[in-house]
């Protein structure tokens, strides 16, 4: 049983265990905050909502004829799913109903969606999100799922999407919704590690761990190794390295089933730099940022190479893309200390 379960005991009887949702998670967390105006739980309940949309859509994709492209490429130049399309108009609709949210980013749109003004009084929030991440795994029923960034907005700025442009150390929270063969949503607000788990029967997320932690060492690695010849060497050494040790390899080609392994279980997960993408593939604001924010929380490490920390990078553009190295901290070392 999960070290980290919430009062679960030895024999898992659930019907004496202390049934704590994620609305009551945020409601608990809310009372901490003597100044709090309830703006930020509302965000974060309208996140819970469109997980569970999500999570039914995705469900039903096969039985209701929404798999496959729609045709179209988003800003990345990657062939939309029309999955896609349906995850990130649930999240826009559910956001833009949010008071507290001044502007949205999304990895389906080229431009930011500002929902209100920079003097709006009330808007405090920008939100940014990879709506379906991985989502070329659809088709074949493999894992998918939606990673979201939040940031404060800066009063200071002349225009409301220039709050967007923050480090990622100015996070005010980050998680990411699993869709796997259980919904799970993880979520970190500065203070530890938490996960839930959707209970269908009663349309809630539940809490089944709290404050969770990254084992310090594993012997596993998650890269696409088909990109191995063009890897910068220091990664071939490594890869080199690991295979001689006896590590094993896992690669779920999405970043939220790769990383949520990591998560519990250990190791270390990479995205290079390659021919195709130099500057590596996975996006800053929407993909690094906010795992990056977990992974630390849960007493890991994230960079971008040798002493850079994915959270110190000053972004310049919402689309950014970046070399991810992120996990067990032994396990970034054994990396970097060969790059
Ligand atoms: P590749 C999915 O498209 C994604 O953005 C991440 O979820 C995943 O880790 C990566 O790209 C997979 O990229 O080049 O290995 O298919």
């Amino acid at each position: 049983m999960n070290a980290n379960a919430d009062n679960s005991s030895s024999t898992g009887d659930v019907g004496r265990r202390n049934i704590v949702t994620l609305q009551s998670h945020i409601l608990e967390e809310q009372l901490r905050q003597p100044h709090a105006t309830g703006m930020f739980s509302w965000i974060l309940s309208a996140l819970s909502i469109s997980a569970k949309m999500i999570a039914a859509s995705v469900r039903r994709a096969r039985l209701e004829d929404v798999l496959g492209s729609v045709g179209g490429h988003n800003v990345q130049g990657e062939q939309q799913q029309k999955l896609d399309v349906i995850a990130n108009d649930i999240l826009l609709r559910n956001l833009g109903n949010r008071q507290g949210v001044a502007i949205v980013a999304s990895e389906e749109n080229e431009e930011p969606v500002i929902l209100r003004a920079q003097n709006d009084g009330e808007t405090r929030y920008c939100v940014m999100f990879d709506p379906l991440d991985g989502s070329s795994n659809l088709d074949v029923c493999g894992a998918v799922g939606t990673i979201f960034s939040i940031l404060r907005k800066d009063r200071r700025s002349a225009r409301v999407e220039d709050s967007l442009l923050q480090p990622g150390s100015q996070q005010v929270a980050a998680g990411y919704v699993l869709y796997g063969p259980s919904t799970v949503l993880v979520l970190t607000i500065g203070s530890g590690v938490h996960m839930f788990v959707l209970d269908p029967s009663i349309g809630a997320f539940v809490r089944v761990a709290e404050n969770l932690r990254i084992p310090q060492r594993s012997k596993s690695y998650s890269l696409n190794e088909g990109n191995r010849l063009s890897f910068p060497q220091g990664y071939q050494d490594y890869l080199h390295w690991a295979q001689q040790n006896g590590y094993s390899s896992r690669y779920a080609g999405a970043m939220v089933a790769d990383v949520h392994r990591i998560l519990l279980k250990g190791g270390v997960f990479m995205y290079p730099p390659t021919a195709k993408a130099p500057k590596g593939k996975l996006r800053l604001m929407y993909e690094a940022n906010p795992m990056g924010f977990i992974i630390e929380q849960a007493g890991g490490k994230a960079l971008t190479g040798p002493g850079a920390r994915i959270l110190d990078v000053q972004p310049i553009d919402i689309h950014q893309r970046t070399t991810v190295i992120l996990g067990s901290s032994d396990e970034v070392d054994h990396v970097v200390a060969r790059l």
